[in-house]
C-alpha cells in the first residue's frame, strides 16, 4: 500500500520536473512568447512561438493600433526592445548574410504582414526552415521587430524595411503556465 502511493505521487509529477532533476539542467523550451509594445511603451498584442515536432519553428502574432499598410517582419538578434527599438540589433542571419542563397532573405524573415484599415495585425507564419529555437534562445535572446514598410527581399527595389515599429521580446514560457 505505501508502495502504491509512492507510485502513485511519482507519477503526478511533472515529467518536465523529473527531467530537470535528473539533468540538473533546465530544458530548452519549446514555446516562446511575447509581448508587442510600442515605442511609446504601450502595448500592442501578443506573440508567440513554438517549435513544431520536425523542428520548424511556427509563429501566431497578433497587435492592434498598427498603420494601415503592409509592414515587414523579422526576428532580431537581441531580446531587447528599448528607444527606437535599435537595441534589437540586426535580424538573425543564420550561418551568414547570404545565408539561403539569397542576399535579402536571412533567416529571421517572416512574410510581410497587411494591416486594413480598423489597424489589426493577425497573422500566423512558419519560419525559414533555416530559423532554429536555438538562435532564439541563445544569451542574448531575440526580439519580433515589426516595420514601417512592405519589404521586398531584393525582387525589385533595394529591400528597405523602414522604421521600428513595434517590438516583443521572445521570453521562454514559464512551465506552470504552458501547462
Ligand atoms: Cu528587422
Amino acid at each position: 500500500m505505501r508502495r502504491f502511493a509512492l507510485a502513485l505521487a511519482l507519477a503526478m509529477t511533472a515529467p518536465s520536473a523529473l527531467l530537470a532533476q535528473e539533468t540538473g539542467t533546465t530544458p530548452s523550451p519549446t514555446s516562446l512568447a511575447g509581448d508587442i509594445v510600442a515605442a511609446t511603451g504601450d502595448q500592442l498584442g501578443s506573440v508567440s512561438v513554438t517549435e513544431l515536432a520536425n523542428g520548424v519553428v511556427h509563429l501566431i502574432i497578433q497587435a492592434t493600433d498598427i498603420p494601415p499598410g503592409p509592414h515587414g517582419m523579422r526576428l532580431h538578434e537581441v531580446g531587447t526592445c528599448e528607444g527606437d527599438f535599435s537595441s534589437a540589433e540586426g535580424p538573425i542571419t543564420g550561418s551568414g548574410a547570404d545565408d539561403l542563397g539569397a542576399e535579402n532573405l536571412h533567416a529571421g524573415d517572416l512574410p510581410n504582414a497587411y494591416v486594413e484599415d480598423d489597424g489589426v495585425l493577425s497573422m500566423e507564419a512558419f519560419a525559414l526552415p533555416d530559423l532554429t529555437m536555438a538562435m532564439l534562445t541563445d544569451d542574448d535572446g531575440a526580439a519580433l521587430i515589426i516595420h514601417a514598410d512592405r519589404r521586398d527581399f531584393g525582387l525589385t527595389s533595394p529591400d528597405d524595411a523602414g522604421a521600428r515599429l513595434a517590438c516583443a521580446v521572445l521570453d521562454a514560457i514559464p512551465a506552470a503556465e504552458e501547462n
